[in-house]
C-alpha cells in the first residue's frame, strides 16, 4: 500500500470508531459525571488511563530510541550486538509491572467493594426497577407509588435499586449516574445512584433484548426534595377526572380497550401487563422515545410497533375521532 493511501485509511478508521463509541451523545457521557457514583467510577478509569498513557509514551520512547540507535548504517552488514539472559533487564521490566498493577488493583478494589454496599439510613429511597421488553417500571415500595419510563429522584439523596426482569435479560444504564447492572431471569441485582443537581438524565438497556432494545430509553429526572415532594403527593393524589367530552368519550373508551392492560391510580383501572399511567399528563415522553405531545400519543396508539417494533403493546382497533377522545382523557391524567 502506498503510504498516502495509508494516511487514508487510517484517517477513514479513526473517523468510523468515533462514530460507533456514540461521543456524539454528550447527555450520555461517563466523562461528565453528575453523583458520586458515575464520579468514583470515572476515577478507577482515568487512573488506568495516565497509568497506561505512561507505559504508552515510555515504551514509544524506548522503541524511538532503539530504532534510531540502532538504525542499520552504511557498510554495516552484520546485525548489532544482541542481548540475551541480562537478569537485571529482566527483574526492572517483571518488577514495574507488579507494581503499576497493584497501584491499579487497591483502588478498584476497594471502590467496587464501597459501591457494593448497600447504603442505609432515614435519607434513603428504595425504588424496585422491573424491566420487560421494552419499557421500565419504576416501584416506590415505601411511597406506594407505582410509574414507568421515568425514575424520579430527589437530588443528594442515595437511591437503592432492586432490579429485576420479568422476561429476558436486560441492562440498566445511565451513563451520568452509574455504570451498568444486568437484571437477570431469577435473580435480584441491586445498585445505588445519586444526583447532585437537578437534571434529566438519560437512561437505556445496555443488553441486547430484542427488536426494540435499541428504543428502550428511559429518564432519570432529578428534583430538588421539595419538588420531589411535589411529585409524589400528585401521583399519591393524582387527577383523574375527565374534563370535557372528548375525555369522558375517552375514559369509555380507555375501560373497554385498554384497561385491561394498563392502571391508574385512584380508577378501577387495574391492568398490570403494561405501565402504569398514572400522572401520565406530566410524563417528558411517550414509550420512553417520543416526545409527549398530543400528536405523538395519538401516533402510538394507532400503531405502537411503527414506534417500537416487537412491543407487546397492540394496535387497538379504533377511528381517528376515538383515537383522539383516548388521547385526549390521557390528557387528563395529572
Ligand atoms: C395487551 C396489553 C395492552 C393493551 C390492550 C394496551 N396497551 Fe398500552 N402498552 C402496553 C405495553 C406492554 C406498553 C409498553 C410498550 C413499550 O414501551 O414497549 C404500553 C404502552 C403504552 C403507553 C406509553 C406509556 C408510557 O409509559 O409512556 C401508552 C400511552 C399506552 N400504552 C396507551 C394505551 C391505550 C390508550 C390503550 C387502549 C387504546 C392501550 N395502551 C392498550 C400494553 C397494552
Ligand atoms: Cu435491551
Amino acid at each position: 500500500m502506498r503510504p498516502k493511501h495509508r494516511i487514508g485509511l487510517l484517517l477513514t478508521t479513526a473517523v468510523l470508531l468515533l462514530g460507533l463509541t456514540g461521543c456524539q451523545r454528550a447527555d450520555m457521557s461517563v466523562l461528565d459525571p453528575a453523583g458520586p457514583v458515575a464520579k468514583m467510577q470515572l476515577s478507577i478509569i482515568m487512573l488506568s488511563v495516565y497509568i497506561m498513557s505512561g507505559i504508552f509514551v515510555v515504551a514509544m520512547g524506548i522503541l524511538l530510541y532503539v530504532l534510531i540507535r540502532y538504525r542499520s548504517r552504511r557498510g554495516q552488514n552484520q546485525p548489532p550486538k544482541q542481548v540475551e539472559g541480562n537478569n537485571v533487564l529482566e527483574a526492572i521490566w517483571t518488577i514495574i509491572p507488579v507494581i503499576l498493577l497493584a497501584i491499579l488493583a487497591v483502588p478498584t478494589v476497594t471502590t467496587a467493594f464501597a459501591l457494593d454496599a448497600k447504603p442505609t439510613g432515614s435519607n434513603v429511597l428504595n425504588v424496585k426497577v422491573k424491566a420487560s421488553q421494552f419499557w421500565w417500571q419504576f416501584e416506590y415500595p415505601d411511597l406506594g407509588i407505582v410509574t414507568a419510563q421515568e425514575l424520579h429522584i430527589p437530588t443528594g439523596t442515595k437511591v437503592n435499586l432492586q432490579l429485576e426482569t420479568t422476561d429476558v435479560m436486560h441492562s440498566f444504564w445511565v451513563p451520568r449516574l452509574a455504570g451498568k447492572t444486568d437484571l437477570i431471569p431469577g435473580r435480584t441485582n441491586t445498585m445505588w445512584i445519586q444526583a447532585d443537581q437537578p437534571g434529566e438524565f438519560q437512561g437505556k438497556c445496555a443488553e441486547y433484548c430484542g427488536p426494540s432494545h435499541g428504543v428502550m430509553d428511559f429518564l432519570v429526572v432529578a428534583e430538588d426534595p421539595r419538588q420531589f415532594q411535589a411529585w409524589t403527593d400528585r401521583m399519591k393524589h393524582p387527577q383523574v377526572q375527565p374534563a370535557g367530552d372528548a375525555a369522558v368519550e375517552g375514559e369509555k373508551l380507555f375501560a373497554q380497550n385498554c384497561a385491561s392492560c394498563h392502571s391508574v391510580a385512584g380508577t378501577n383501572f387495574k391492568g398490570a401487563l403494561g405501565p402504569n399511567l398514572t400522572g401520565f399528563a406530566d410524563r417528558i415522553k411517550v414509550a420512553g422515545v417520543l416526545e409527549n405531545t398530543d400528536e405523538n400519543v395519538r401516533r402510538w396508539i394507532s400503531d405502537p410497533a411503527a414506534v417500537k417494533p416487537g412491543t407487546k403493546m397492540p394496535k387497538v382497533p379504533l377511528n381517528e375521532q376515538q383515537i383522539s377522545a383516548v388521547a385526549a382523557f390521557l390528557r387528563d391524567l395529572k
